[in-house]
């Protein structure tokens, strides 16, 4: 190896060793930080598919022969998407965490309700189930079970602390369309779209951050948005329709 590849080599080696040993700035509160209103609307490029029926292959007495699949839906005026998770990635300072610590996550009609939610780390989940039919609970966070619970009718709830950031993808492994995403966040600045797709977020200190967003089946996309001192910042986002 020559003398100059060895150098390469230790710089690259030192590069490395800065960028995985740095830890990931933990978020604080200061409450003097944002003044700034980040708001927008996050619509659909093209036609919205129509809803689809799918077929109840268990206990089709209670929860019904089909059942319609509620993860799209889209504002038919302003073609807004609703229950979108929206978050500014990158504030390291700034108001507190939300107050509302409980999730309060329910079995009810073949369904999960709610279907999205975000919530601030340090949450509880509790689990119940309102239906006369067997449910389970089979939460995987990475595809690794995070927690996996019968809930037989009239049974007891299930509690289980939300303490790590990070997107939980929710099941009932007896009935396949019940689906649900919890989304945990380490930082206050994040919200879910209302029906017209809009969303705000209050008290953002000036800086340039990411803006995500997620969708159950329109997935995830970022852009940047740049927050003044104060007054508002925009930042829409238009996600492409499914083909
Ligand atoms: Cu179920």
């Amino acid at each position: 190896m020559t003398r100059l590849r060895v150098v390469h080599k230790a710089v690259l080696m030192m590069i490395l060793g800065v960028v995985m040993t740095e830890p990931a700035r933990a978020y604080e509160v200061d409450l003097s930080a944002g003044k700034t209103t980040v708001r927008g609307q996050i619509t659909l490029r093209g036609p919205a598919p129509p809803a689809e029926r799918v077929t109840v292959l268990r206990d089709s007495a209670f929860c019904g022969e089909a059942v319609t699949n509620e993860s799209l839906l889209v504002d038919r005026s302003s073609n807004g998407v609703a229950v979108v998770v929206v978050s500014l990635e990158g504030v390291t300072a700034g108001k507190p965490l939300p107050d509302e610590r409980r999730l309060a996550l329910e079995n009810r009609a073949c369904r999960f309700s709610p279907r999205v939610k975000a919530v601030p780390a340090g949450s509880q989940l509790e689990i119940n189930n309102a239906d006369p039919v067997l449910h389970n609970t089979h939460i995987r966070k990475s595809d690794a079970t995070f927690l996996n619970v019968a809930l037989p009718p009239g049974g007891k709830t299930i509690r289980k602390p939300l303490a790590d950031p990070g997107r939980l993808d929710v099941r009932c492994d007896a009935h396949r369309f019940m689906q649900a995403t919890i989304h945990v966040f380490a930082h206050p600045y994040f919200a879910v779209t209302d029906q017209a797709g809009k969303f705000e977020l209050t008290q953002v200190p000036p800086g340039t951050y990411r803006l995500r967003v997620w969708h159950e089946i329109l997935g995830m996309q970022e852009r940047t948005v740049t927050v003044p001192a104060q007054g508002q910042a925009i930042a829409n986002m238009e996600l492409q329709a499914p083909n």
